[in-house]
């Protein structure tokens, strides 16, 4: 595909799709959706650490508020069914780990695009903000999901409700986020962090993030059931023969990734 609202570049093992509008603090109109979700199914088969970053100030500012159509027929059902929830999706259903890298003001829908991921990394200068309230709407792109997943019921719903905008140091500080970085470490940053997955165990990884996920619909004699079969999977890999190897060797472990 052609990108024209995003680039696209796999290095290294890593995936790195930018969200390029920064016009409009990168907002997802109808062809940023769609050549989103291609970009992260994409990665997904051709990387082994994904990085969903954005251009310029912002990481994403929601929704292109410019481009909602006419708001007496909008259908805002259909729009988060058909055109949102793939992302989400491809986000959670993309076997290596997802890293956002927010790189500036995350708002609306752009919030929780990042909050979707599996690690996220903020700069110093970020910022989340669930802006949905001021504009009538409840938090979506799967706020009311990952938000009491991550902080518990009385800060989403906070957040939720006043919509204060959330400096990356107060969402790291809460358990919203990863990490942050300052602004001028914030890339060194998140390129080790993705090296460091694109070099690592990915048979591991791919099931460290398929287990966290599950266990959150999971009960406890489930969750153990579970550990025991990907545990199984894992002793078969060849990187648990590396990583033992190289351990009682006192040498790095290299980690092909099988
Ligand atoms: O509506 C539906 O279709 C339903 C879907 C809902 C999902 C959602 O995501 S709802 C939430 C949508 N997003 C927002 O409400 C956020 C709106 N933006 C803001 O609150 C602020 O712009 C920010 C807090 C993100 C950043 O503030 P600031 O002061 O740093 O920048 P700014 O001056 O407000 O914005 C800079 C430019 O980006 C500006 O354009 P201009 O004046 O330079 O030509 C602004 O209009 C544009 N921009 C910012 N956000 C959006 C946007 N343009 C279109 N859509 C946006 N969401």
């Amino acid at each position: 595909m052609d990108y024209q609202t995003l680039t696209y570049d796999v290095t290294d093992g890593v995936a790195v799709v930018t969200l390029n509008r920064p016009d409009v603090m990168n907002a997802l109109n109808a062809q940023m959706r769609a050549e989103l979700l291609h970009g992260l199914r994409q990665a997904a088969g051709a990387a082994r650490a994904v990085v969903l970053t954005g251009a310029g100030r912002a990481f994403c500012a929601g929704q292109d508020l410019g481009d909602t159509g006419n708001l007496n027929t909008i259908n805002l059902e259909r729009l988060l069914r058909d055109e949102y929830t793939p992302i989400l999706n491809a986000i959670a259903e993309c076997p290596v780990p997802v890293i956002s890298a927010v790189n500036g003001v995350a708002a609306g829908a752009g919030a929780n695009l990042a909050l979707a991921a599996d690690v996220v990394i903020a700069t110093d200068s970020a910022s989340f903000l669930q802006a949905f309230s001021k504009i009538g709407l409840i938090p979506d792109a799967g706020g009311t999901y990952t938000m009491p997943r991550k902080l518990g019921l009385a800060k989403a719903m906070g957040l939720a409700l006043f919509a204060d905008k959330l400096s990356a140091r107060a969402a790291s500080d809460m358990g919203l986020i990863w990490e942050v970085a300052d602004d001028a470490s914030f890339e060194t940053t998140w390129r080790a962090r993705a090296a460091y997955l694109a070099n690592g165990p990915t048979q591991a990884f791919i099931r460290t993030k398929q287990a966290l996920r599950e266990s959150l619909g999971n009960d406890m004699q489930e969750q153990l059931m579970l550990e025991a079969r990907l545990q199984g999977e894992c002793g078969r890999t060849r990187d648990f023969k590396e990583g033992v190897l190289a351990f009682l060797d006192k040498r790095p472990a290299s980690f092909e990734g099988r």
